[in-house]
């Protein structure tokens, strides 16, 4: 899609209410766990833990969707993000969670989806590089989507979020705010 907004908010994850779908930083059982897994999972309530034992397990760069839940949003897409400097590539790992996140999203008719920033808390991926790899694989997918049409970046700091917006410039492709 050509006119899909893209565009960088600081903020929680789990209060995006405005979203089609939200993205989990997950573990790969599909648990609880701390930062966005733990919001995401706060704020959904127990069934998600539940509905997500028959998904589990998931490999480094997979994504897999459930419902939302007690969440404000229909979805929640799990995307196992590598830990940096482990599962290799990592680039590439990373990139094919965005990718598959994506896809998964256009797949169910989403036309919103909203992203925290993906292996960079507990998994140690730098920040900068991750933000990158993020704005180039959202250009690199615009093409294959015909439904979603806003892409939201949430970020937990002012400095995560000017590293963010400062990526999104570097994709011409993508429209800055
Ligand atoms: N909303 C938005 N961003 C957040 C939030 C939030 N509520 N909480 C943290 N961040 P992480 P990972 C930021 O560790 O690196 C979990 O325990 C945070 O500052 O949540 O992929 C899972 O169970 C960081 O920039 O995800 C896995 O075991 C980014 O979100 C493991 O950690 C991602 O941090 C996944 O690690």
């Amino acid at each position: 899609m050509t006119d899909t907004k893209v565009e960088c908010v600081k903020g929680n994850i789990a209060s995006q209410p405005d979203m089609d779908a939200v993205v989990n930083a997950a573990n790969a059982e599909l648990l609880p766990g701390s930062g966005v897994a733990g919001a995401i999972h706060s704020a959904a309530g127990p069934g998600l833990a539940v509905e997500c034992r028959a998904l589990a397990p998931i490999s480094p760069g997979e994504a897999v969707i459930s419902s939302g839940h007690n969440l404000p949003n229909r979805h929640v897409i799990h995307c196992l993000g590598p830990v940096y400097g482990v599962d290799e590539p990592s680039d590439r790992l990373l990139a094919e969670c965005y990718r598959k996140a994506l896809l998964l999203a256009d797949q169910h008719r989403l036309v919103s989806v909203a992203f925290p920033a993906i292996s960079t808390g507990v998994f140690g991926y730098p920040l900068k590089e991750a933000a990158a790899v993020a704005m180039k694989t959202v250009a690199d997918t615009l093409p294959s989507l015909s439904s979603v049409g806003v892409i939201r970046f949430v970020l937990f700091s002012d400095q995560d979020l000017s590293v963010f917006r400062e990526a999104l410039t570097r994709e011409p492709e993508l429209s800055g705010d």
